[in-house]
C-alpha cells in the first residue's frame, strides 16, 4: 500500500523503522509495569486540575528511560547478527540517542498528560491521536537535537512515513494486550 509514494509494506523499511523506534516504544510499556509511588507533580494543581496526575510517576519514568537506554545498547550489540539474518542494514544508536529516545518518549507522554489535565480529561481518559503519537514526536525531537546528522540519515522520508503510519497500530495493539493481561486499566 502506497502512502505519499512510500510503500509501507516494504519489509526493509518496516524493519528499520521499528528497529530505530524500539528504544522509544518500550519505555511507555515499562512504565505501565514499573509505575506507582510518588507522582512527578507531587500532587500539585493548576487551575484546580493536577499538573500531570497520578499516572506519571518517578518510578515509571526512571524505569522506562533506563530500560529504553539498555535496549538501545542491546540492539547495538546484536546489530550485525540481526542485519545478517534480516538482510537489511540496521541503524546503530549513538550514545546520546540511547538516552534521547526513551527520555523523549517519556517526556512526550508527560506532555500529553499535561494537555489532558488542561482540557478537563481525567487520568486514564483517551486523547485520540495525541495518545498514539505524543511519544514519537518528542523522541524524534530530542534525538534530532542530540544527533542531528544521525537522525537525518536514519529517518529518511520512507522510514518516517512508516513510523507515523505504523506506530498508532503498534501502540493500540500493545495497550490492548496489556489491558487483557490486567496490566493496564484502559485498553488505549
Ligand atoms: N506510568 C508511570 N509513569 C509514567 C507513565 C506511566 O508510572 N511516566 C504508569 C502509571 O501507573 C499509569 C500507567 O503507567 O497509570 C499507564 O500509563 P498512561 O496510560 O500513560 O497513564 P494514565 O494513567 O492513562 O494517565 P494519563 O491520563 O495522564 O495519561
Ligand atoms: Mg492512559
Ligand atoms: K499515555
Amino acid at each position: 500500500m502506497d502512502i505519499l509514494g512510500v510503500d509501507i509494506f516494504d519489509f526493509g523499511v518496516l524493519i528499520v523503522a521499528v528497529w530505530a523506534m524500539l528504544p522509544a516504544y518500550v519505555p511507555n510499556n515499562v512504565a505501565v509495569v514499573a509505575g506507582g509511588g510518588a507522582p512527578i507533580d507531587g500532587g500539585r494543581t493548576w487551575n484546580g486540575e493536577r499538573l500531570l496526575g497520578d499516572g506519571k510517576t518517578w518510578r515509571g519514568t526512571i524505569a522506562g528511560v533506563a530500560v529504553g537506554a539498555l535496549l538501545a545498547l542491546g540492539l547495538n550489540i546484536i546489530n550485525g547478527t540481526a542485519a545478517d539474518v534480516l538482510n537489511v542494514s540496521l541503524p546503530e544508536f549513538p550514545a546520546t540517542v540511547m538516552v534521547a529516545m526513551p527520555l523523549g518518549a517519556m517526556l512526550g507522554d508527560m506532555g500529553a498528560s499535561f494537555l489532558k489535565r488542561r482540557t478537563g480529561r481525567q487520568r486514564g481518559a483517551a486523547f485520540p491521536g495525541v495518545d498514539q503519537l505524543d511519544f514519537v514526536v518528542m523522541a524524534l525531537l530530542l534525538t534530532s537535537i542530540a544527533a542531528p546528522e544521525w537522525t537525518l540519515e536514519t529517518f529518511t522520508l520512507p522510514v518516517l512515513t512508516v513510523v507515523v503510519v505504523v506506530t498508532p497500530f503498534l501502540h493500540l495493539t500493545t495497550n490492548m494486550l496489556a489491558y487483557m493481561l490486567g496490566l493496564k486499566n484502559e485498553p488505549w
